[in-house]
């Protein structure tokens, strides 16, 4: 019990979370301003990402109904758009993962975290990348000018990134710095940047001219800080879906309903992302572990004490 108190006693908190109203206000405020509306987040679903990794389930029973544990809100993001007039929408999106206890000292994974997670109908993931871009920018700008002297306690220097964000492919990083080519160039980068193609969950498309060649994204914090958001242009087709979900072994009967609407063609075509919201506030404040960006931390394989 003493470690969590002192833990939550420290002093840079208060730092720490000033830098985190004011990036979360900048980000309501720059998405307010581009016509993105906000929908408050689902916690409980029949079916939630199925997450293309090993970690274990989170999920309750309800009235002899199994509900999942949000994991992200990628399926609801999608299906909100088959309102004719809604084009653009995000949810602050809290998700829980059930990571292996290995990632503990990866600095970068809560068990528990919220996303800022954002679709676009009819858009391309360079439409989105342009969104993201000024998004980014602006909550720099933003913390910069409201928070100097936290930052200053805080020792940490930051400067608004240029736009365009640089746009690389993961194969001829792979090529060029092999496996772990995201954290070497991570390390090296003095702006936050884009890696595309990767082969991730069945939702993500995939070319059908170029087999094994994905329309998705990650953004990647600089100075060693890794994943900042995830995200992808989407598939729609029902055979390309249950095709992708049988390669990734995903239990089809768990996503019955979202493949009833795939089968009537009524998925619409969308692209977006999720942003890790400590994950960003402990690039912004400097943090080297996660954990000292949150009060109650949730470290995979720590025992939670409150
Ligand atoms: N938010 C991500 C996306 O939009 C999905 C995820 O977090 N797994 O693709």
């Amino acid at each position: 019990m003493q470690e969590a108190l002192s833990h939550i006693k420290q002093d840079k908190h208060q730092r720490i979370l000033r830098i985190q109203s004011a990036a979360l206000k900048a980000i309501h405020d720059y998405l307010y301003r581009q016509g993105v509306v906000q929908a408050m987040p689902i916690i409980l679903s029949p079916a939630t990402d199925p997450l293309n990794h090993p970690h274990f389930e989170a999920k309750v029973e309800y009235y002899g109904q199994k509900l999942h544990l949000t994991k992200s809100m990628i399926l609801h993001k999608q299906l909100s758009l088959l309102n004719d007039g809604i084009d653009k929408i995000y949810f602050m999106s809290p998700n829980v993962r059930l990571e292996e206890g290995k990632l503990r000292e990866s600095g970068r994974h809560l068990f528990e975290f919220t996303q800022v997670d954002i679709e676009l109908k009819e858009k391309t993931k360079k439409e989105f990348f342009t969104l993201i871009d000024g998004m980014i920018a602006h909550v720099f700008r933003f913390v910069i000018d409201e928070c100097s002297d936290d930052l200053k306690a805080l020792d940490r220097k930051l400067s608004v990134p240029r736009l365009p964000l640089k746009v690389y492919e993961s194969d001829e990083l792979r090529k060029k710095h092999g496996e772990h080519f995201e954290r070497v160039v991570s390390e090296k980068a003095k702006d936050p940047f884009w890696i595309t193609n990767f082969r991730r969950e069945f939702y993500d498309r995939e070319d059908k001219e170029r087999r094994g060649y994905f329309h998705n994204y990650d953004v990647i914090w600089p100075e060693g800080y890794g994943e900042a958001l995830s995200g992808g242009e989407r598939e729609w087709e029902h055979d390309e879906i249950v095709r992708k979900m049988k390669e990734r072994q995903t239990d089809i009967r768990a996503y019955e309903t979202y493949l009833e609407v795939a089968e009537k063609g009524l998925i619409p075509r969308t692209v977006g992302g999720g942003l890790g919201i400590e994950r960003m506030v402990r690039f912004l404040s400097g943090q080297r572990h996660i954990r000292d960006v949150t009060l109650f931390p949730r470290v995979p394989g720590e025992r939670i004490v409150f």
